[in-house]
């Protein structure tokens, strides 16, 4: 599958049969039972100078988020060992920046990654853009995965964000490729794109050089003063669809059903399992917004018949 035509035809599958290969595809190189789940730390909030529309933490839109520094080691180790005795296995940070710069912000970070990697956790970080050296020198600090999204099809992507390009997405991607760090890379949905749009963002993923071994598929969070606050809602099948689909192309991906949870059913949850999604983000914030909480999640594996994930460790 390389081509919108490709991808299309696959999409456009009665829902039976999308659902069946889908879970073909699923089986052949994961345990279906085997749903990773992910912690999310946002070590440096808000005052991001990027436009991104969606997003709460740029500061050119009044969403009533604060800007912080960036967080200290002793908080971030005690979060992740939270998140470790809570059943996590990988713990992702994000940082509200538009690049990476040297010093010692950066050199914080890195500590950070050596951390949760000595806590035998998947370390996952999302920067924004990256130089070949610096990519390099988180693989050497130990970092697992490096997310990088590019969010919608090159087409919709000027209608979303002006500050930098579809291309410089892809080209930071390359530097953490060529540094031996996984690539974590999918996007938004529900921001006024076209269903091929949705499609033809996962034929970039396809034609990268070696595709994502991370997907994350996030369904826009609306945030209050930001342009995107009154988009319209993700229709559930679409959003299967798109499930079932990123799973027929990327096999032997995890792919996630990341952001917005919080809106969706236990049983559009379940359908979006069946479709090959096989990993959630835990606890009950995202980076800024709102996620389930540990005990609808706790319901949630439970009704599966999957192990279920401890609800609090008192
Ligand atoms: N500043 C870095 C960057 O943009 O690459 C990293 C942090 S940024 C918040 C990480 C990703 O979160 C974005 O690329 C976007 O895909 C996702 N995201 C941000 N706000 C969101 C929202 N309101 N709803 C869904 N996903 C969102
Ligand atoms: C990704 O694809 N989704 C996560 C993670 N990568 C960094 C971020 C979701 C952010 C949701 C909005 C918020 O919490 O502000
Ligand atoms: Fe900044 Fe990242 Fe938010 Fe864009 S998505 S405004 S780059 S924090």
């Amino acid at each position: 599958m390389q081509t919108l035509a490709d991808f299309r035809a696959v999409y456009d599958l009665p829902l039976p049969d999308l659902l069946f290969r889908a879970a073909q595809a699923h089986r052949q190189f994961h345990d279906p039972a085997d749903i990773q789940r992910c912690v999310l730390l946002s070590v440096k909030t808000g005052g991001c100078p990027e436009d991104c529309g969606y997003c709460a933490q740029s500061a050119r839109f009044k969403s009533g988020v604060e800007a912080t520094p960036l967080m200290s080691l002793d908080e971030v180790r005690d979060k992740a060992t939270r998140a470790k005795e809570l059943g996590a296995t990988r713990f992702c940070m994000g940082t509200a920046w538009r690049e990476v710069k040297n010093g010692p912000q950066f050199d914080q970070v890195l500590d950070m990654v050596r951390t949760v990697r000595g806590l035998d956790m998947e370390a996952c970080v999302t920067l924004g853009m990256l130089s070949g050296d610096q990519a390099e020198r988180l693989a050497e600090a130990g970092l697992t995965a490096y997310n990088h999204n590019l969010d919608t099809s090159r087409e919709h992507y000027p209608n979303i964000i002006s500050t930098r390009t579809y291309d410089d997405r892809l080209r930071t991607i390359s530097q953490v490729q060529k540094a031996g760090i996984s690539v974590c890379c999918g996007g938004i949905i529900g921001m006024g794109e076209t269903e091929d749009d949705r499609l033809k963002l996962l034929v970039e993923l396809a034609n990268l050089g070696t595709p994502p071994e991370s997907v994350p598929i996030n369904c826009l969070v609306p945030i209050a003063g930001t342009p995107l606050e009154d988009a319209v809602p993700v229709d559930s099948v679409e959003l299967v669809r798109l499930i079932a689909t990123a799973r027929i192309a990327f096999p032997k991906a995890r792919v996630r059903l990341s952001a917005g949870r919080d809106r969706m059913s236990r049983e559009l949850q379940i359908l979006a399992f069946i479709a090959g999604a096989n990993s959630v983000f835990f606890g009950d914030k995202l980076l800024t917004a709102p996620n389930p909480s540990n005990e609808a999640d706790a319901s949630l594996f439970r009704a599966m018949g999957l192990p279920e994930p401890c609800v609090s460790l008192t």
